[in-house]
């Protein structure tokens, strides 16, 4: 199916890049001999840690168990969404340019005391550990993945927002000359997230620094990025440089583009389509293989609490 690339939001990543491509493209990269993992990200690795690996690989937190096996690096690393890199799932060289080192994370908003604090610092106020988390792209993809970070609710703890904030908004860097993505300039850049406090302090919301037992490569959102995984993907924003509490709603990334289908609850549910397809099913990567889709991506247990008294919203959109 072609379709029209006036607006990409017009374009359902699935049909957009079907299987095949994807396919045809690892082989392609097979051809040419980018066969491991390391040779497909070559300067992937970021931060300061890079040479020491301090903290990496971190403990397991074995309360998180998957249902499916976890998503080889390589595939995962060859198949991103990063529209700052450009709109293309195959963004992991021009992700390469993203530069980590220095990065900070500025903290603002309704909290007790503004700051801005070097990424490296941040991180050795934190213990980090490894979850196995799955990952649900609202185009109908999924994956497994195992993140190394910390809680997002340490990260609210650190920043010590006020009692009267009820969101939590979260910001990628704006650099157009480092990020090309970021010149095109009907894209609401810099990319925006948020959750509600409650949201952000539930146990499954993970601040994600590494995955695969190292720092996060480029592609993955370097050096510092969300992982909510009872949300469309999109929620989880990468390459945060600023955190702010506030008692407002953000209007996020995808609302401002198309609030119709991209809302600012966007929890997975089967039962609810997308407006231009279903969200009954979703297929592997690597695999290739249907399976359905589950109520929270299968964090019910975790999550479904957080909803109960929330009437009159969207909230699987
Ligand atoms: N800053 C930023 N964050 C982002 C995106 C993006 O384009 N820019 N894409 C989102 C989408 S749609 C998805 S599915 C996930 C993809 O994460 P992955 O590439 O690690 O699978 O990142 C999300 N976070
Ligand atoms: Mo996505």
């Amino acid at each position: 199916m072609k379709i029209g690339r006036k607006h990409s939001w017009e374009i359902p990543e699935h049909l957009a890049t079907p299987e095949d491509v994807f396919l045809n493209r690892r082989q392609l990269l097979a051809a040419a001999g980018f066969g491991s993992a390391m040779a497909l990200a070559p300067g992937g690795i970021t931060s300061a840690f890079a040479a020491g690996m301090d903290g990496y690989p971190a403990p397991r937190n074995e309360a998180y168990k998957l249902d499916r096996p976890i998503t080889p690096e390589k595939i995962n690393a060859n198949y991103n969404n990063f529209y700052e890199f450009g709109t293309q799932k195959y963004v992991a060289d021009a992700a390469q340019a993203l530069k980590t080192e220095p990065w900070t994370v500025t903290f603002g908003g309704m909290v007790e005391k503004e700051k801005t604090v070097d990424f490296d610092d941040l991180v050795k106020a934190m213990t980090l550990e490894e979850r196995l988390y799955r990952h649900r792209c609202v185009e109908a993809w999924s994956m497994a993945i195992p993140w190394t970070g910390f809680p997002l609710k340490k990260l609210v703890d650190y920043a010590k927002p006020l009692s009267g904030a009820k969101y939590v908004r979260m910001e990628t860097f704006l650099d157009p000359a480092m990020a090309p993505g970021q010149k095109q300039v009907w894209y609401p850049w810099p990319y925006v997230e948020g959750l509600t406090m409650a949201e952000a302090t539930n146990e499954l919301a993970f601040m994600a620094t590494g995955a695969y037992g190292k720092p996060l490569l480029k592609q993955f959102g370097a050096p510092l990025r969300l992982a909510t995984p009872w949300k469309y993907g999109f929620k989880s924003i990468k390459s945060i440089v600023r955190v702010t509490f506030t008692d407002e709603r953000p209007k996020t990334f995808w609302e401002a583009i198309q609030p119709a289908e991209y809302g600012f609850w966007a929890n997975v549910n089967p039962d609810v389509p997308h407006p231009r397809w279903s969200q009954a099913q979703e297929r592997v990567l690597q695999t290739g293989e249907l399976v359905p889709t589950l109520l929270f991506n299968g964090y019910a247990e975790q999550v479904s609490g957080l909803y109960k008294d929330i009437k009159g919203e969207m909230l699987f959109m």
